[in-house]
């Protein structure tokens, strides 16, 4: 789907998570990461150029965050407050009036989805918008997190398929199922 024809008013662009360290060089790095940029950036020029927003959520963890392996979580340390891999990917062309979405700054457990206690449902739904296209990265983590959220809050969902990429092969397989299931609808990028 192309998206000068996909987008439309009521609709917004969330593209999740587009750090440095999840592309490859960065310390939690998702295989073919980077992959995901050329696409998003075909949509967020085609979101501007419509007046569709753009929000761009990025995981901003403390030093000290429970979900790095060293204080007993699943992953190495990624993304921390202020270090040049919590950057958003410097190939990512995202647009001045790009909205960001912070999360994943909590001490007491992590926040995967944009979705989770950051407003961002009520703030959408007072803006007028429906539908959400989603992208980005990790497909099997903070996209899931997001799309599964995103439907629980009511909004339609159109997941770009080519525009995000898995931690794990099989995560990725287990996450479109989930998504789809929920309502979620999977969109080829162009
Ligand atoms: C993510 C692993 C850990 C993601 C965040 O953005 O998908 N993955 N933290
Ligand atoms: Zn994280």
């Amino acid at each position: 789907m192309h998206p000068n024809d996909a987008l439309q008013p009521g609709d917004a662009l969330i593209v999740v998570d587009v750090q440095r360290d999840f592309c490859p060089g960065g310390r939690l790095p998702i295989e073919h990461g980077d992959a995901v940029i050329p696409v998003l950036n075909d949509w967020v020029a085609a979101a501007a150029a419509k007046g569709v927003p753009v929000y761009a959520s990025r995981d901003w963890h403390p030093v000290a965050h429970p979900s790095f392996d060293g204080e007993g979580g699943p992953w190495p340390v990624h993304c921390v407050q202020d270090t040049e891999g919590a950057a958003f990917h410097p190939d990512l062309r995202l647009p001045p009036e790009v909205i960001v979405v912070t999360k994943g700054t909590r001490f007491d457990h992590d926040q995967n989805s944009a979705f989770d206690e950051t407003g961002l449902a009520k703030h959408l739904h007072e803006k007028g918008v429906h539908r959400l296209w989603v992208g980005g990265l990790a497909q099997d983590v903070c996209v899931k997190a997001t799309v599964l959220d995103g439907r629980k809050a009511g909004f339609a969902v159109q997941v770009i398929r080519d525009a995000t990429r898995p931690v794990t092969e099989s995560g990725g397989e287990e996450a479109l199922k989930l998504m789809v299931e929920a309502g979620a609808e999977l969109v080829a990028a162009a």
